[in-house]
């Protein structure tokens, strides 16, 4: 008896768990969530990022943190991809953590920024 009492909650909690499953799973084919580190050394470079982010294609959500040197972008699969999000934080004068060591990117930060924001130019 007991052994069927306890069969019977697994049961209503393996249904409960599943009803949770569908619910969170969302539409296929929706946006996607991509952590990229960048070489950020103030709160301009931070805004630039993510301000630039935001109106590149594609990306329907952007949000650089400054503490953790992450930016977290949200975006639609279909328009765009890790590749060109990489290229677009590239162009706005960042590097990331998939950047070529000898790339030609500097820091977008100007001296007086750098100066009045104590921007460290992404350096450690
Ligand atoms: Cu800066």
């Amino acid at each position: 008896m007991k052994t069927i009492k306890h069969v019977a909650m697994s049961l209503v909690t393996l249904l409960f768990l599943f009803g949770t499953l569908q619910t969170n799973a969302g539409t296929p084919g929706k946006s996607e969530t991509l952590k990229i580190k960048v070489e950020m050394g103030c709160g301009s470079c931070q805004a630039k990022i993510q301000s630039g982010l935001g109106k590149t294609e594609g990306v329907e959500k952007a949000v650089a943190d400054l503490a953790t040197k992450t930016v977290t972008i949200t975006y639609d699969p279909a328009k765009t991809n890790k590749d060109k999000l990489v290229k677009a934080i590239e162009t706005l004068g960042y590097r990331t953590e998939f950047t070529a060591k000898d790339a030609k990117i500097g820091h977008s930060c100007s001296d007086k920024e750098m100066k009045e924001k104590n921007c460290s130019g992404g350096k450690k």
